[in-house]
C-alpha cells in the first residue's frame, strides 16, 4: 500500500515568545495492537501496529525554553507536578532527549491541557507525548520532519509515535531507533470508520499497560504466539483496508484485541482487566452483529470497550448500542436476587447508569505553533 508522505502543520506565530511551541496532537486507539517492548530504553516494540486518530480528542502543549529556570516545570491540567513523581520524570526525559539533540541545557517550562475527558475511559500518554515532543522539539529549534517527530514521540511512549499522524497510521516495529517509527497510510476524509467509547469505570487501573506489558513479555507462554499471529492479523488488516472490504478488517480487529487479552490472562501473576460489565458490553457487540450490525469490539489496557463501527452509520449503531447494553446491564442486576450495590444502596446506579458512550471520529496529525527563532 503507497504510504502518503506528510510534513507536520507548522505555523510560525511571531506572537509567541523566542524558543517556545505549542502543539496539538489527537487520541488514537490501535486496530492492531501494540504490546510489548523488545528494547525498553529506546521502546522498540516488539510488533507493528496500526492506529485510527480520533478528532476533538486531543493534548495541548506549550513549551519554552527560558534562561532563567533553575528547573525544569511540568504544569498538567493546571497543576505544577512534583519533581518526584513518574509523570515528571517521563516529561523530563523527553526535554532531555530534545536538549541533546539540539545541543542546549536550557531548562524549560510545560504547560499541557488534556482535552481527552476522562470520562471517555482513554489513555492520554499518545496524545501527551506526542505534543510534548513536537511542542519541545521546535520550541528548541530543531525543524523535524513527521518521521522524525514520530520517532521522538516514540521515545516517551510507544503508541505516541501513531500520534503524530491524522486517520489510519502504521507504526513499524523496525529494528532500532532509526526504522521504528509510523507513517499515514489513510488520510482521515478517506476513512469511513468510527469508533464508539464505552466507558464502564473511569478510576486508575491497577495495573499501568507499561507493567502489564513488561510482565505478558517475560512470563505469558501465550505472547510469543501472539506476537506471531498479530503479524499475520497486521496483514490481512491492511489488504481488507486496501479493498475496503471492513466486516473482515473488523473481524481480525476484534480477534487481535482479545488475543492480546489472552496473552495477559497467562501471564504470572495474570492481568485481567475484564469486568462483568465489559463481559455485558462484548455480549451486546456480539448480538448487535448476529442482527447485521457493523460492530466490532477492541480492548486495551482496561476494562472499557471500544467499538469499531462505520462512520456514516455511527449515530444510530449508538443508539442501538446504548440500548441493547443498558438491557444487559439491568437484566443482570435483575438476575441476581442478592443484587449489587454501590455506596448509596442504589444498584442501578452501579450497574449502568453510569456507562458513558463517546462518539470519536477519524481525526488529523499534529499541528505546531513555533515562534520565530
Ligand atoms: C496500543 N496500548 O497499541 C496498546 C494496546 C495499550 C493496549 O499502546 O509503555 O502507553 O508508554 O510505550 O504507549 C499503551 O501503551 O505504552 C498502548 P508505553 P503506551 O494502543
Amino acid at each position: 500500500m503507497p504510504t502518503l508522505d506528510i510534513q507536520p502543520n507548522v505555523t510560525l506565530d511571531s506572537s509567541l515568545p523566542p524558543h517556545s511551541a505549542t502543539a496539538a496532537a489527537n487520541a488514537n486507539i490501535a486496530l492492531i495492537k501494540y504490546w510489548g517492548k523488545r528494547d525498553e530504553n529506546l521502546i522498540l516494540p516488539y510488533t507493528s501496529s496500526l492506529s485510527l486518530t480520533l478528532s476533538d480528542l486531543y493534548t495541548q502543549t506549550a513549551v519554552s525554553f527560558e534562561d532563567d529556570l533553575e528547573q525544569d516545570t511540568v504544569t498538567l491540567d493546571g497543576e505544577q507536578l512534583s519533581s518526584a513523581g513518574t509523570t515528571f520524570r517521563r516529561v523530563v526525559g523527553m526535554l532531555d532527549l530534545v536538549r541533546e539533540k539540539a545541543g542546549i541545557a536550557t531548562k524549560a517550562r510545560v504547560v499541557s491541557h488534556n482535552h481527552v475527558p476522562t470520562a471517555a475511559g482513554l489513555a492520554s500518554s499518545a496524545s501527551g507525548f506526542a505534543a510534548l515532543a513536537s511542542a519541545a522539539s521546535y520550541a528548541a529549534g530543531l525543524r523535524l520532519n513527521s518521521r522524525e517527530l514520530s520517532r521522538l514521540a516514540r521515545r516517551g511512549s510507544g503508541s505516541a509515535s501513531r500520534s503524530i499522524f491524522g486517520g489510519l497510521a502504521l507504526w513499524y516495529a523496525g529494528d532500532d531507533d532509526e526504522t521504528s517509527y509510523a507513517e499515514q497510510i489513510v488520510a482521515p476524509e478517506d476513512s469511513n470508520l468510527a469508533m464508539i467509547v464505552v466507558t464502564l469505570d473511569e478510576r486508575k487501573k491497577p495495573v499501568s499497560s507499561r507493567e502489564a506489558m513488561r510482565r505478558t513479555v517475560e512470563t505469558s507462554p501465550a505472547y510469543m504466539p501472539w506476537v506471531e499471529q498479530s503479524k499475520r492479523d497486521l496483514a490481512e488488516a491492511l489488504e481488507a483496508i486496501r479493498v475496503a472490504d471492513i466486516e473482515k478488517l473488523g473481524e481480525i480487529v476484534e480477534r487481535n484485541a482479545l488475543g492480546m487479552h489472552e496473552t495477559m490472562h497467562k501471564a504470572a501473576p495474570p492481568v485481567n482487566y475484564f469486568t462483568d460489565k465489559t463481559y455485558a458490553v462484548l455480549n451486546a457487540v456480539k448480538d448487535m452483529r448476529e442482527c447485521g450490525w457493523p460492530v466490532w469490539a477492541t480492548m486495551d489496557a482496561g476494562p472499557n470497550v471500544k467499538v469499531l463501527t462505520v462512520g456514516d452509520e455511527v449515530d444510530r449503531v449508538m443508539e442501538e448500542l446504548r440500548g441493547r447494553v443498558e438491557g444487559e446491564l439491568r437484566g443482570r442486576v435483575e438476575g441476581d436476587a442478592a443484587g449489587v450495590t454501590d455506596a448509596a444502596g442504589d444498584s442501578r446506579n452501579l450497574q449502568y447508569e453510569q456507562t458513558k458512550f463517546t462518539v470519536a471520529l477519524p481525526g488529523d496529525g499534529v499541528t505546531i505553533h513555533t515562534s520565530l527563532e
